[in-house]
């Protein structure tokens, strides 16, 4: 059975859009605790993080509220490496999706740590890896990827005691649909594998799931990364840098089922929710019921 703790961080600090910051209680309105409790998940509700407030600033030297950002992935970081040092598994209640830095540079310390192997799984309508040099918008949630990768500034890439956290073999992005020039190439010269929209409309959800979970053994900790605007804004429209073409409900629930099929699911972000832009917090319930597929919930021919 799983142990899951919830930790808010409420903040839009790396976004583009104000927001974000509502994530954490709007999921909390969608009964996302007691939803996972109904399906014998044992859950413990941390709270809320804090950290600066969001000073809506220009871009300096490529990035915006880079000291801000790295103080509240100061917090995430030992947030979640406290949940995971008690082995339980952490759900990071975003917050944008600037957190995941800290989050994932968690969980990748405590694999080294344990001696296991780490698959995160990036699901999201952008790439993530920009660098100050690439960015269009200085927004550090279009960045982390590239600094879990050792692409970005010492303070965030260093979070985990080790740069680079992650090797891009690690990773797979799933749903990516809206890639910068720049961010394209360097993609490209990472080996980045990633199972872009196109991927998905010509061999199916199910085909790329199994592709993206390939190569999972027993010891492998799974981490999901998982940006709401992954889905199509006709169902996910409460986000900030919404994208049209992405996963329908179906093909989202699939991709979650899949994942939890593997019994390998280790921790897990939700980022990007934004119930400012959001239609009587529909997508923060959509969100909810992902999630209760991705811990197992299914449906009655397979229980
Ligand atoms: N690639 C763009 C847009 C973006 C990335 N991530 C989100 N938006 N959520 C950028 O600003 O880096
Ligand atoms: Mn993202
Ligand atoms: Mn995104």
């Amino acid at each position: 059975m799983h142990r899951v703790s919830l930790i808010g961080a409420p903040t839009d600090i790396g976004a583009g859009a104000r927001g974000a910051s509502m994530g954490p209680e709007a999921l909390r309105v969608a009964n996302l605790g007691p939803i996972l409790a109904s399906h014998g998940v044992a859950v413990a509700d941390r709270g809320n993080l804090s950290g600066p407030a969001n000073p809506w600033q220009a871009a300096q030297a490529g990035y915006r509220h880079l000291p801000e950002v790295v103080a509240w992935n100061q917090a995430v970081h030992a947030a979640v490496a406290a949940e995971l040092a008690l082995d339980r598994l952490p759900i990071l209640l975003g917050g944008d999706h600037c957190l995941a830095i800290g989050s994932i540079s968690a969980v990748a310390r405590h694999c080294r740590t344990l001696g296991r192997k780490l698959r995160v799984l990036w699901l999201d309508a952008h790439a993530d890896f920009n660098t100050a040099e690439l960015t269009p918008s200085g927004n550090l949630h279009g960045m982390p990827v590239a600094c879990l990768c050792g692409h970005g500034p010492a303070t965030l890439t260093d979070l985990g005691g080790l740069n680079p956290a992650l090797p891009p073999s690690a990773l797979r992005s799933i749903g990516i649909r809206s890639v910068d020039a720049g961010e394209k190439r360097f993609v490209h010269a990472a080996g980045l594998e990633v199972f872009d929209m196109r991927y998905i409309d010509e061999m199916g959800m199910r085909h790329t799931m199994t592709q993206a979970l390939a190569g999972l053994d027993a010891q492998t900790h799974l981490h999901v990364s998982f940006d709401v605007d992954f889905l199509d804004p006709d169902i996910a429209p409460g986000v900030g840098t919404p994208v049209r073409g992405g996963p329908t409900y179906r093909e989202a629930q699939l991709c979650m089922e899949m994942i939890a099929d593997t019994g390998r699911l280790g921790s897990l972000d939700v980022v990007e929710l934004n119930p400012a832009l959001d239609v009587r917090n529909r997508t923060a319930e959509l969100a909810v019921d992902l999630i209760e597929s991705l811990f197992g919930k299914s449906t009655l021919m397979r229980d």
